[in-house]
């Protein structure tokens, strides 16, 4: 029992703890959350745990079925599971992917879609805790999605926007190392970014197209911007 344990001891055991993170933790989701397992098949949607924390959360998706599957987050929107916090997409058969999304409180609804069509199969979950700021969910006027891979950002080509638009920018990696998105306004400043994300996962950020001109974008890892991870569009 913990609460018997002597005291000296419980000051060791915390004082180890830092350390033991530092060595292992190759799973830490950053807000001490452990992995939510979501394992696909052609038939079902198995979600490890239905009640989860506010926050960021690290779903493990594994597909079993023999269809390619796409994993879904739905956020409620007037009594419809349909408005889409995240997704993770292309998890062949045999294949396990992470998504990473952060989570206010509320209920969602987990889609599995074997076949990567239809509603899918779906399964509630609900988020205990402080409900989400709007700009981490859904305050912005429309999404495009950026495929990446070595060395390529796809899906800006031919983006162009209105000044003052709120845009969530998804970055999808399918690539096989860390990528990010940094985008820079008229003047040069950046203006937002989709902080790094790791291979098979989708990372997002809303931001704000605040004033019209040509605005650059690249990854900022590396030397990715010199191998062609960049770009530019016109905002009007
Ligand atoms: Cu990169």
């Amino acid at each position: 029992m913990p609460t018997s344990r002597p005291l000296p001891l419980l000051a060791a055991a915390l004082l180890a703890l830092p350390l033991l993170a530092a060595c292992g933790g190759n799973d830490s989701t950053g807000s001490g959350g452990d992995k939510v397992a979501i394992t696909a098949t052609d038939t079902a949607c198995k979600v490890a745990k239905s009640e989860l924390q506010a926050g960021r959360t690290t779903f493990g998706v594994t597909n079993e079925g023999d269809k390619t599957t796409e994993v879904y987050v739905y956020g409620e929107h007037d009594g419809a599971y349909d408005r889409v916090v995240s997704e993770v997409e292309n998890i062949g058969p045999g294949i396990s992917r992470d998504m990473t999304v952060k989570l206010g409180g509320g209920t969602y609804e987990i889609a599995c879609k074997p076949g990567q069509s239809g509603n899918g199969i779906r399964q509630k979950i609900t988020v205990t805790g402080a409900k989400a700021e709007p700009q981490d969910e859904e305050a912005y006027d429309r999404e495009v999605e950026v495929e990446v891979k070595e060395h390529k950002l796809e899906g800006l080509d031919t983006f162009t926007a209105k000044a003052g638009e709120k845009i969530e920018f998804k970055l999808e990696n399918k690539g096989t190392t860390e990528h990010e998105l940094e985008l820079f306004g008229p003047d040069g400043k950046e203006v937002g970014e989709v902080s790094p994300v790791k291979p098979g996962v989708t990372g997002e950020a809303v931001i704000a197209l605040v004033k019209p001109g040509t605005y650059t974008y690249k990854c900022g890892i590396g030397d990715h911007a010199d191998k062609g991870m960049k770009g530019s569009f016109t905002v009007r």
